[in-house]
């Protein structure tokens, strides 16, 4: 419950009003943002919670005409041109200015505790099944996933198909060029080096997309008795350490675009190129999105010669701290294991394994988009912990 409020008062010449509320504190609101806000049937769509009212009817240097307390829980506003707004007060409460309030809101909107890991790493594991049908567990599992970056999901069938069902659970899949889902196996004339026996390095898939899936399901269905060993490392906690050791090759790789390339026929047939800093940052520095598989970085590359040498050895740095025993964990799928993990952040890599004329590996891969994962961890935390 907010606190009620005690009094409304118009401050800077009218253009912004403040409210004094009853345990002593005070919010100003400008008048602009609160004729932009109405939440009057005219200016607002419920039914959609999205705003009417046009740009071209808002005045920016609007200011409150009238303003009234309407018993310590609503403000009522009356503009110059006659119309008639009403804020609550937990509604106003919710949508103060101030950096504390302001920094409230969008931790509670975008969940942005961040766990880091090394060698350490204590993967969270959680029963397929549970995920499937609990809420509680659906929502411990996207939780999990969004600040450790990685979960286990155990005991799914050993047979395709169990990622589609997670992708109901969630909402829907993101469809690539190698389709809805994709089966990982040692194949001839493989169209990626992911279909090989091959060791694949630490990387994160698809950076060839200028929007990179932002989560990605590897769901074991045969596991080969020799190799294939997964190996992961906390990219965002790798960056950091970067960052201080050898600012210089942080800077060059949060700078320096880098061509990707994808050519060839999955789904579809595919002729794909992109441009990607290896590590992309905020703008406080911080990484937000890793982009970097070497095996669709382009031999095109787009930098004057001598800035290439320089690329490589920041390149190299970023290598070998990400390899380093510290930093990355190592494990190795179960048939019936699901891996989930936070494709921006955590990079993956395998063991090569012995190549045969029959299968002895097979993982199914999927992917998903954080908005539509970030949807479903907002939907599950309002239904577990009751609140709106
Ligand atoms: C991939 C991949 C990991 C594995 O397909 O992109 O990283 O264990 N596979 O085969
Ligand atoms: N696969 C596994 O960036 C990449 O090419 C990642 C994608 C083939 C869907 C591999
Ligand atoms: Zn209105
Ligand atoms: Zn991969």
């Amino acid at each position: 419950m907010s606190p009620g409020i005690q009094k409304v008062e118009a401050v800077d010449a009218g253009h912004a009003i403040r409210v004094q509320w009853e345990d002593g504190r005070q919010s100003c609101y400008p008048c602009v943002w609160l004729r932009d806000s109405c939440q009057c049937p005219l200016c607002f769509l419920p039914s959609a919670s999205a705003r009417r009212l046009l740009l071209q009817d808002l005045d920016v240097d609007i200011t409150a005409k009238e303003l009234a307390l309407a018993g310590r829980k609503k403000i009522s506003i009356t503009w110059p041109d006659g119309h008639a707004s009403e804020y609550e007060a937990e509604w106003l409460k919710k949508r103060c200015f101030s950096e504390e309030a302001r920094a409230e809101m969008q931790a509670d909107l975008f969940f942005p505790e961040c766990q880091y890991w090394g060698s350490d790493l204590q993967l969270p594991k959680i029963p397929f099944e549970e995920v499937m049908c609990n809420d509680e567990s659906a929502y411990k599992w996207l939780c999990t996933l969004k600040k450790v970056g990685i979960v286990l999901l155990t005991g799914a069938a050993t047979k395709q198909g169990e990622l589609v069902k997670l992708g109901h659970r969630i909402g829907f899949l993101r469809l690539t060029f190698y389709g809805p889902t994709w089966q990982v196996q040692d194949k001839a004339d493989a169209n990626n080096v992911a279909y090989t026996n091959g060791k694949l390095c630490f990387h994160t898939d698809y950076p060839v997309l200028h929007h990179p899936p932002g989560v990605q399901f590897l769901h074991c269905i045969k596991q080969t008795a020799a190799g294939g060993e997964s190996e992961v490392v906390d990219g965002f906690h790798v960056c950091n350490k970067l960052k201080k050791q050898n600012p210089e090759a942080y800077q060059i790789l949060s700078s320096t675009a880098v061509d990707y390339t994808d050519v060839g026929v999955d789904y579809c047939d595919f002729a794909v190129h992109c441009k990607q800093r290896i590590i992309d940052i905020d703008s406080r520095g911080q990484a937000v999105r890793i982009n970097y598989n070497n095996a669709t970085r382009d031999t095109v590359f787009d930098i004057p010669a001598e800035k290439v040498r320089p690329f490589y050895a920041a390149l190299k740095e970023f290598h070998d701290l990400l390899n380093s025993a510290e930093h990355k964990f190592t494990y190795k799928l179960k048939p019936g294991d699901i891996v989930t993990f936070d494709n921006w952040r955590v990079l993956h890599g395998r063991q090569s394994y012995p190549s045969g004329s029959e299968v002895t590996r097979h993982l199914e891969g999927a992917y998903a988009d954080w908005d539509v994962v970030m949807s479903r961890l907002r939907l599950l935390r309002k239904r577990v912990l009751k609140r709106d």
